[in-house]
């Protein structure tokens, strides 16, 4: 309602009294739920109110009320929004006299959705810069809502939550690239399958973390999967460190120990680092720790499961070059 105050008092244009509202989000969508949009027509005829929808929940114009003041509400179910922003807007018409153009007034207000954690994928990891053990791993935001992202580089799988997050600061914060591209440029990168830890935040604080692993990069920084010191040679040493890794039930890990590229030291990446060391050259004196490794930690299979395949008892060759 419009009022216009002056030295004869108060009267009321019931010409300016909105006679109707109508209800936009973003670009058009069905925001009242009742399954079409409302306002399809983008025909001139239309243009004001193309990508519209009706208020629903409450629809009451001000023209024609007592005290000229209309009251529009709509319910909106706000599990049908996409996370982020949302921009709603809403019409309100005059009423126009025969022959009078329209007018209109527009009340615009931004919202954030925020139901779910903030979800990014692993984009790329290529070169940067002229060394080739500089690599920029770079993170996309899927949904859209990252604000900032933090890039941890071969964690071991064991951490927590709360370990992770204490682990966050300038040094591992990436570089937004694009509206939804995060870079992050690591030194010293290793011939291996690499671990990131990501921890992608949104505007309203919520994060997520996630593990990307089996980030494979080739770089002239060690021999690859197997070199677990990555001194570019296959050594009794790098023996020596797998078992320690081995060992620490993924507390510790290296990107040169983890031959499946599942982010995990297992039983399954001792059993590789066979071949590794094998097809990679080593010296006898390599071959020969690792076949203690492997009598050690790789279980003999069962005697009655011999019995059945081979029908008398013997006992399987302890030699690790057949069991690959
Ligand atoms: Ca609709
Ligand atoms: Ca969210
Ligand atoms: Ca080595
Ligand atoms: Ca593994």
């Amino acid at each position: 309602m419009t009022l216009y105050g002056g030295s004869l008092g108060t009267f009321r244009d019931i010409y300016a009294d909105g006679d109707q509202a109508l209800l936009k989000l973003d670009d058009g969508h069905d925001v009242n739920g009742n399954g079409v949009a409302d306002y399809p027509s983008s025909a001139p005829s239309n243009a004001t109110r193309y990508g519209f929808e009706n208020f629903l929940t409450v629809n009451s114009p001000g023209y024609g009320s007592s005290s000229g003041n209309g009251t529009y509400i709509q319910t909106v179910d706000a599990t049908q929004l996409s996370e982020g922003y949302h921009y709603i807007t809403a019409r309100a018409w005059r009423k126009a006299r025969p022959g009078e153009s329209e007018v209109y007034t527009d009340f615009r207000r931004v919202i954030y959705i925020d139901r779910l954690k903030p979800v990014s994928g692993f984009d790329s990891a290529d070169q940067y810069g002229v060394a080739d053990t500089t690599r920029d791993f770079r993170f996309q935001s899927l949904d859209g809502t990252a604000n900032s992202m933090h890039v941890l580089l071969n964690l071991p799988a064991t951490l927590t939550d709360s370990q992770i997050l204490s682990l966050i600061g300038i040094s591992n914060k990436s570089e937004q690239i694009d509206r939804d591209l995060f870079g992050y440029i690591a030194n010293n990168i290793v011939d291996g399958n690499h671990v990131a830890t990501v921890v992608t935040y949104e505007i309203t604080g919520n994060y997520n973390i996630q593990r990307f692993t089996g980030i494979r990069q080739i770089t002239s920084l060690g021999l690859g999967l197997g070199d677990i010191d990555a001194n570019n040679l296959f050594q009794v040493q790098d023996v020596n460190a797998f078992e320690l890794l081995y060992l620490s039930n993924n507390t510790q890990f290296a990107p040169t120990a983890d031959l499946t590229g599942d982010g995990l030291i297992l039983l399954d990446d001792l059993i590789a680092l066979g071949t590794a060391l094998q097809t990679g050259g080593a010296d006898q004196a390599t071959l020969d720790a690792y076949q203690v490794l492997y009598n050690t930690y790789v279980p003999e299979p069962g005697w009655i499961s011999l019995l059945i395949l081979g029908g008398w008892l013997l006992r399987r060759r302890r030699d690790f070059v057949p069991a690959l």
